[in-house]
């Protein structure tokens, strides 16, 4: 096995396509034949990470371990595909230190609010205006976008699909010789 670990930060709102993204980016990868892992917010809040509500407190919490397990991941030499809105630049920023220079690859997902609203495929977005569902990020609760990422992913018209946005990380991987 010649195969080096990183990890893929997929960060942005509810209903900007990370979980999309990601699961291209790993079918992607996988076609070439390498071994990936995702790390979805939403599933690993049914496990992991159950006991964690979303309070600033508890969002952290998420992110932290998320990011440790990823860390392992990448120590294993898979490429660990982390998805989560991870709103707070702190806690995106703690994890990034985990790992090794270069090893943290944060991709941004740019896509305006108002696209993510109107998207809502879950219908949280409506529960969350009608007051239903408190602390919605974006809604009233915060969102701190990234400046400095590695990759960003940015909603355009006519939009790009999740493969492509998902081989624009290929490329990065390819240029910085993870693949
Ligand atoms: C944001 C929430 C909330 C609140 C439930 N705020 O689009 P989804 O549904 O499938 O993904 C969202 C998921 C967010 O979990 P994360 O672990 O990614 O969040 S964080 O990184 O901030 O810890 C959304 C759903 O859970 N959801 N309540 N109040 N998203």
């Amino acid at each position: 096995l010649n195969q080096k670990g990183c990890v893929i930060w997929i960060t942005g709102l509810s209903g900007s396509g990370k979980s999309t993204v990601a699961c291209a980016l790993s079918r992607s990868l996988y076609e070439r034949g390498k071994m990936t892992y995702i790390l979805d917010g939403d599933n690993v809040r049914h496990g992991l990470n159950r006991d964690l509500t979303f309070k600033a407190e508890d969002r952290a919490e998420n992110i932290r371990r998320i990011g440790e397990v990823a860390k392992l991941f990448a120590d294993a030499g898979v490429i660990c595909i982390a998805s989560l809105i991870s709103p707070y630049k702190m806690d995106r920023d703690a994890c990034r230190a985990l790992l090794p220079k270069g090893d943290f690859i944060e991709v941004f997902m740019d896509v305006p609010l108002q696209v993510c609203e109107a998207r809502d495929p879950k219908g949280l977005y409506k529960l969350a205006r009608s007051g239903k569902i408190k602390g919605f990020t974006g809604i009233d609760d915060p969102y701190e976008p990234p400046l400095n990422s590695e990759i960003v992913l940015k909603h355009e018209e006519p939009c790009a699909s999740p493969s492509e946005m998902a081989e624009k990380v290929v490329v990065y991987l390819e240029e910085k010789g993870y693949l």
